[in-house]
């Protein structure tokens, strides 16, 4: 097996390109297949503060590499969930990395700062432990970006993470959802710039890319994405995709270019029947937003045993798995 470029030892093979690459020219394709998603999309300007939301895992911790690899100046957060051991581990390697790479991580625990943790909380909210660690995440990742001045929010989310929300959006016809799957989505007032970079590239790049970067990374999977929708359709596209190499990006892009702007109108007209949150300030239709209503009633619950948690959360319906 030898490098396309410079005919040396591959040590990956990208069926969708039809090529091997050696180390030296593996990592210069997730360089520039970043930059060019960044362009391409105008996520970024040059000298713009990014916050990278961290997870511990091998998409966020590539993706924050990435971004400093190619100079942009990129803090990065770590939400404690709370969820065992899991989060326990998860926010080592993200304290890990930092360090290694002399970079600024900031962190929120949600039990010591708002009083309650996924599992737990969740419960006591009656909500899916998915949907209250997904409101849980825009609403901190949102405030933290705007209160530090960061230009932008960058998630991990990588191609195949966006494939399978977007063949669920699909499937099921979640025409609104649709109309935000997009890999930048711009700051409006209360809202941070949202941006995806790792769109060009796949999770299995992203593993190779860590190994080959000598990231450690949480290789578990949280113990609340049981059940997840999102895997069932991962694992039907990565069979469409091992028959048709290509066919995930042509599925994602294509919707990009070819019919995703279908889908966005309207949706400004409803932006603009926002109002405040009277407890945190943030944008709502409502008196409180959905993140303050939750601290209110999942606040202040008390941490579960870890077996009672997970009995608790056999009924979930997660939201979208990625950006790890
Ligand atoms: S971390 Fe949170 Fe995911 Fe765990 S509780 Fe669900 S949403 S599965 S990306
Ligand atoms: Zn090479
Ligand atoms: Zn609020």
């Amino acid at each position: 097996m030898k490098c396309r470029v410079c005919r040396g030892p591959a040590i990956i093979d990208i069926r969708r390109h039809n090529a091997n690459f050696c180390t030296e020219h593996f990592l210069r394709l997730c360089r520039d297949q970043v930059a060019k998603a960044i362009k391409e999309h105008s996520m970024l300007a040059e000298g713009e503060r990014v916050l990278v939301a961290v997870s511990g895992g091998k998409d966020s911790l590539a993706l924050w590499d990435l971004l400093l690899e190619l100079g942009y100046q990129a803090d990065g957060l770590y939400l404690g969930l709370g969820i065992g051991e899991y989060s326990d581990e998860s926010g080592d390697y993200a304290r890990a990395f930092a360090e290694s790479r002399g970079a600024t991580l900031l962190e929120i625990d949600l039990r010591e700062d708002y009083g309650y943790d996924i599992p737990t909380g969740a419960r006591a909210a009656r909500r899916a432990p998915c949907s209250a660690c997904g409101l849980s995440k825009r609403h901190l990742f949102d405030e933290a970006a705007l209160d530090g001045g960061y230009d932008a929010v960058a998630t991990g989310h990588n191609l195949d993470d966006e494939a399978a929300v977007l063949f669920g959006n699909v499937l099921h016809w979640h025409t609104e959802y649709l109309a935000r799957q997009l890999p930048v989505l711009d700051a409006r007032p209360g809202f941070p710039r949202k941006i995806k970079p790792l769109v060009r590239l796949g999770e299995r790049e992203m593993a190779a890319y860590c190994l080959v970067r000598g990231i450690p990374y949480q290789v578990e999977e949280c113990p609340m994405a049981a059940g997840n929708r999102h895997i069932a359709y991962k694992e039907a596209l990565n069979e469409i995709e091992s028959r048709s190499p290509g066919a995930k990006h042509d599925f994602y892009h294509g919707f990009l270019s070819r019919a995703s702007e279908t889908f966005r109108q309207g949706i400004d007209e409803e932006q603009g029947a926002l109002g405040t949150c009277g407890r945190c300030g943030s944008p709502t239709p409502a008196e409180l937003c959905a993140f303050c209503r939750l601290v209110e009633q999942a606040g202040g619950s008390q941490p579960v045993e870890l077996s009672a948690r997970r009995r608790a959360t056999g009924s979930s319906d997660p939201a979208p798995a990625g950006g790890s």
